[in-house]
This record gives C-alpha cells, structure tokens and sequence, in this order.
C-alpha cells in the first residue's frame, strides 16, 4: 500500500480528545478507509492514490477525514454530543473553517448547507462515532490551533500544567506573598503570655496563629502584608489545585 499521512489539524482534533480522556475507548476511531472505502469516494481514501471527494495542489499522500469513537467516557458532564455541537457551532459561527462537514447519530452538518443539520440516511448511521471531513488546503490542513474542547470542558489540570502554572504564578507578587504566609502559618512559633516560645506540639497553646504573627511581626517585615489579601490568595490557590467547590 502505499504510505499515506493524516493531515495535522486532523491529528490535533484526535489530540484534543485523548487530552480529554487518554484512557477513552478508541475502538471504533478511524482515519484511513478500510477496503470497503477504498473501493468508493471518501475522505478516508489517500488523496493523491485514492478515489477522494476533491483533489488539491500538492503532491502529499493525504488523507482529510477521521472518525472518532463516541464512548469516551468524556470529563466533566460533556456528552459527545455537545462536542460535536461546539465544533459545528464553531464552523456556523466563522470561528472554525478546516472542515467540510461532520456526520453524527443519523445527522449530517455541512458548510454548503450553512452548518444547518438535516437528516442522514447513509448506510452506516454514524452512532458510535463521529465523521469529521476536512478541507483540502494546505492552510486549513495545516492549522492545528484549538477546536475548543479542552478549553471547554479539559479544566483537570495534569502534573506537569500544574508545576508550569505554580512556578509562574510562584514568582507573582502574589503568589510570594501567599506562599511565604502559608510556610509562616504552618511553622509559626507560639509563645506564652511570657513571650516564651510554647513547643509546637504543646495541647494547650496560649497564643493563635494570628497573635503569633502579631508578635513576631514587630520584628518582621513580611508579614506586614494584608492577611486579608493573603486569605483570598490561598483560597484562590486552593481552587485552582482542587476545582471548583473545595472546601
Ligand atoms: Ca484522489
Ligand atoms: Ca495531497
Ligand atoms: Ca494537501
Ligand atoms: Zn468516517
């Protein structure tokens, strides 16, 4: 056979939902035509050696359509169905041009018919995957910006996005200030009503956090911050690290 490539915004689309889920069931995912394809017009069909819906300029063995298994299980209450609504809608709405057209769950959406769904009434009715069919130029072909979905609904944050974000957001005035407050509030030394130090696993302290930062922060500037500030920040930390509704 001969070798053939998935052009790249194609690639990135199947990124997008194994960003989504990396475990998802991918089994019925599809780019290049079976037999059965190949011996009738499609998409999945290598374009310079294969029966395809339009032709273009170039000489690469591309093929411009994949098929993506519906079952997920999708994060954070998406359905396929809503991603597949977000990509047409990107398309009606000129925020999207790199596909021709998507068949899903005996539905068809298409550029020439203004990204309107109409009934599909093709042999195979398209409910365990989606078909997404792209454009034949090389710009579209080529442009592997965001469909969206990870912005949508992608919010879990994996290890190295988080270390990437807290080291940025480490090195902010606010983030300064809010780590070096959580260290002294963890650490902070009591003292008695003497002024002595209390050990830290003393049962009966006689000072709180807050009167011992009072105390010790005669002596240091740092904690001359606004608490108040210092609060918002951590809680605002807290929701970035465990979502929305942490307590
Ligand atoms: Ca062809
Ligand atoms: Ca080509
Ligand atoms: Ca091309
Ligand atoms: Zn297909």
């Amino acid at each position: 056979m001969a070798s053939w490539v998935l052009i790249p915004c194609l690639k990135s689309l199947f990124d997008e939902f194994d960003e989504l889920n990396p475990d998802r069931d991918d089994s019925t995912d599809g780019s290049i035509g079976d037999s059965a394809h190949a011996s009738s017009t499609s998409d999945h069909n290598p374009d310079e050696t294969g029966a395809t819906s339009r032709e273009d300029s170039d000489s690469i063995n591309e093929v411009h359509a994949i098929d993506v298994d519906c079952t997920g299980p999708w994060p954070n209450g998406m359905t396929f169905t809503d991603a597949i609504n977000l990509i047409v809608n990107n398309h009606k709405n000129n925020k999207d041009d790199r596909l021709y057209y998507v068949i899903w769950n005996k539905k068809i959406a298409e550029e020439s018919n203004g990204w309107n769904w109409r009934n599909y009434t093709g042999s195979n009715p398209h409910d365990k995957h989606g078909h997404f069919s792209a454009k034949y130029d090389t710009t579209n072909e080529n442009d592997t910006s965001s469909w969206g979905l990870v912005d949508e609904w992608g919010d879990t944050m994996n290890e190295s996005d988080f270390k990437k974000w807290m080291t940025n957001w480490s090195k902010s005035t606010d983030g300064k200030k809010a780590l070096a407050t959580a260290a002294y509030e963890d650490c902070v030394q009591r003292y008695d009503s003497k002024g002595n130090p209390v050990p830290t696993n003393d049962p009966n302290p006689t000072m709180g956090v807050n009167a011992g930062i009072g105390y010790n922060g005669r002596d240091l500037q740092w904690v001359k911050c606004d608490l108040k500030d210092i609060k918002d920040d951590l809680a605002e930390l807290k929701v970035a690290v465990l979502g929305e509704g942490a307590e």
